[in-house]
C-alpha cells in the first residue's frame, strides 16, 4: 500500500509543472513570495536573538517549500490545523501576519498567539482553526486526530492537517495518533518535515526503516515520500491527501524529504553533531533559489521582478520588527491571566 514518490525539481524544470498541477502563474508566485517572507523574517528574528532582543528563535529555514507547499493545499475557510514550531511558512499562508509572529517572538502582550506568554513559534489562532501548540513533542498527533474524528461525527466536511518533524515520529503519540486516525478513517492528513536531525540526533537513530513513509503501512494508510525542497510536489502529494479524506477515504502520511539549514535553535551549537560539508551540500538543494530559477525558466519572473520582491518584502519585516519593538510587555498585574482556567 506504501507509495513512494521522488521526484528531483531540477531534472524537472523547463515543463510546466505547476500548470499540470492546475496552479496558475499567480499561485506559483504567490508560493513563492510567502517561502521569501518566511526565510526573510526568519533571519531578522536571529538578527533580534543575536542582539539580545529576542531570547529564542527556533528556525524555518530550509523547511520553507514543504510548509507553503503543503498550506496551499488545504481549504483555508475551513481545514483545521495543528502546527509544530519550525511551520512558518504554513501559518503565513494560512492568514498569520509578520507583526503577529514578531510580537510572540519578542513576548509582547498584544502577541495574539499566547499574550506573550508561550515560546515564539508556538502558533495559535482560533479564528483561522490552527489549534495551540504544547512543546511537547508529538502532542499534536493524536489531538489532530481526534479533531478530524469530530469533523467526520459533525460531517462539516472539513480536514486537519498536522505538522512534526521525524524525531516525533519516534514518540508514543505519533503511533497512537495514526493508529487511532487509520482505524477510525478520519479525514486527516499527517505531514512529516524530516530535516533529518531531531536537535542531535539523527534520523538514522531516530527510525528504523528507509523512509518514515515506510511506517504508514503498519496502519493501513498510504504513505508517500516527497521532495521536501519542492513546494509543487509537496503540493501534489498533499493536495491529493487531502481530497482522500475529504472523500472519506482516510487519513494519509506525508513524508517530506528536507533539511533544516541552521541549528535547532538559538541555544543550540550544530557544529558538534553534524560535518560542514553536509550542510554545504543542503545548501545547494536549498528551497528558495531552486523555486527561484524554476520561475525564471518559467518565464515568470526575472531579476527585477525579483528584486522588486525582495523590496517589498524587507518593508513588511521591517515594519513587523519596528511595530513589535514598541508594543507594550505584557503588565505584571496580569501575569497569571490566560493561564488558569478563567
Ligand atoms: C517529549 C519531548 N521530548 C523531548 C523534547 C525536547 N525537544 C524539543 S524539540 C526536539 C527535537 C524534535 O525533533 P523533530 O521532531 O525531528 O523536529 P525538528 O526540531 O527536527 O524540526 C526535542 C528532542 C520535547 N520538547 N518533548
Amino acid at each position: 500500500m506504501a507509495t513512494g514518490h521522488r521526484t528531483d525539481l531540477l531534472e524537472r524544470q523547463g515543463h510546466d509543472r505547476h500548470g499540470k498541477l492546475g496552479l496558475t502563474d499567480e499561485d506559483v508566485l504567490q508560493i513563492y513570495e510567502a517561502m521569501l517572507l518566511a526565510r526573510r523574517l526568519d533571519e531578522r528574528m536571529w538578527i533580534l536573538n543575536r542582539g539580545g532582543q529576542a531570547s529564542f528563535v527556533i528556525s524555518c529555514q530550509g523547511q520553507e517549500a514543504a510548509q507553503v507547499g503543503a498550506a496551499w493545499a488545504l481549504d483555508r475557510e475551513r481545514d483545521w490545523v495543528y502546527p509544530y514550531y519550525r511551520d512558518v511558512g504554513l501559518v503565513l499562508v494560512l492568514g498569520v501576519t509578520p507583526r503577529e509572529l514578531m510580537l510572540a517572538l519578542l513576548g509582547k502582550a498584544e502577541d495574539p498567539a499566547s499574550g506573550g506568554r508561550q515560546m515564539p513559534n508556538h502558533f495559535s489562532s482560533p479564528e483561522r482553526r490552527i489549534a495551540p501548540q504544547s512543546s511537547v513533542v508529538g502532542t499534536q498527533i493524536p489531538q489532530a486526530a481526534g479533531t478530524a474524528l469530530a469533523s467526520k461525527i459533525r460531517g462539516d466536511g472539513a480536514v486537519t492537517l498536522v505538522t512534526f518533524g521525524e524525531g516525533a515520529t519516534a514518540e508514543g503519540d505519533f503511533h497512537e495518533g495514526l493508529n487511532f486516525a487509520a482505524i477510525h478513517k478520519v479525514p486527516a492528513v499527517f505531514l512529516c518535515e524530516n530535516n533529518r536531525y531531531a536537535i542531535s540526533v539523527p534520523v538514522e537513530k531516530e527510525v528504523s526503516v528507509p523512509d518514515v513513509a515506510d511506517r504508514a503501512l503498519a496502519y493501513g494508510i498510504p504513505g508517500v515520500a516527497v521532495d521536501g525542497n519542492d513546494p509543487l510536489e509537496v503540493y501534489r502529494a498533499t493536495r491529493e491527501a487531502v481530497e482522500r479524506a475529504r472523500a472519506g477515504e482516510g487519513p494519509t502520511l506525508i513524508e517530506a524529504k528536507t533539511y533544516r539549514l541552521l541549528a535547532h535553535s538559538s541555544d543550540d551549537d550544530d557544529s558538534g553533531y553534524r560535518p560542514r560539508e553536509e550542510v554545504e551540500a543542503w545548501k545547494k538543494k536549498d528551497p528558495i533559489p531552486r523555486f527561484a530559477a524554476y520561475l525564471k525558466e518559467q518565464g515568470l519572473i526575472d531579476h527585477g521582478g525579483l528584486q522588486a520582491m525582495e523590496e517589498r518584502i524587507r518593508q513588511i519585516v521591517d515594519d513587523a520588527t519596528d511595530y513589535a519593538e514598541q508594543a507594550p510587555y505584557p503588565r505584571a498585574e496580569h501575569l497569571l491571566d490566560h493561564v488558569y482556567g478563567d
